[in-house]
């Protein structure tokens, strides 16, 4: 896992450099926007079961999905589309505190494509859940947090699209 610290100064570091101006910048920006990231992970942390449900509630619930034939039937897959968001909320939070996308890549994304495609589960209906949850964030971090949750949960839907 790397974050936007050691993402600026190991680059350096193999070159004998300092840091210069838009690596610095980078830092600053990072540094800036800490206690509005540390804030957040403690309010999606706090709720985090709630931001699931009404994500699911939101993009999930009531159709055919839940029913017989549907891949969020029975109660076990139930569970673990439940449990598959709680990654992806986790990551997500996980990966805006670090201010950078590659435990994304290496903890959830990696292989998961193949996974949901070998098992049926479907892509696009986990996007949808993924924009929600989006939605879901925003209201409970405010916009300008939530739009830093926003860039990690758009890595996820990119890397499952
Ligand atoms: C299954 N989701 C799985 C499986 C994995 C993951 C590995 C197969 C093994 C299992 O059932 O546990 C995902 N595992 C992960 C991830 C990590 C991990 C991301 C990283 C920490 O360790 N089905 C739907 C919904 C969607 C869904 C749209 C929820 C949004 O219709 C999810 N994932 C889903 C379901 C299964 C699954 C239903 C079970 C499928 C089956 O067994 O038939």
């Amino acid at each position: 896992m790397q974050d936007t610290i050691t993402s600026v100064i190991n680059p350096a570091d193999e070159k004998g450099t300092y840091l210069e101006g838009g690596e610095l910048d980078k830092l600053k920006q990072y540094f800036q926007t800490g206690t509005l990231r540390v804030k957040a992970a403690e309010q999606i942390g706090s709720s985090a079961a709630s931001i699931i449900s009404d994500t699911v509630a939101k993009s999930l619930l009531y159709g055919d999905i839940t029913l017989p034939g549907g891949n969020m039937y029975p109660t076990r897959r139930y569970a673990a589309c439940l449990r598959d968001l709680t990654y992806f909320l986790r990551y997500a939070t996980y990966a805006m505190l670090a201010a950078d996308a590659s435990i994304l890549d290496e903890r959830v994304l990696n292989g998961l494509k193949d996974t949901y495609s070998s098992l049926g589960v479907p892509v696009e209906r986990t996007v949808q859940a993924v924009q929600a949850m989006k939605e879901v964030v925003t209201q409970r971090v405010g916009a300008e947090a939530g739009q830093e949750m926003d860039v990690y949960l758009d890595h996820i839907v990119n890397g499952l699209s």
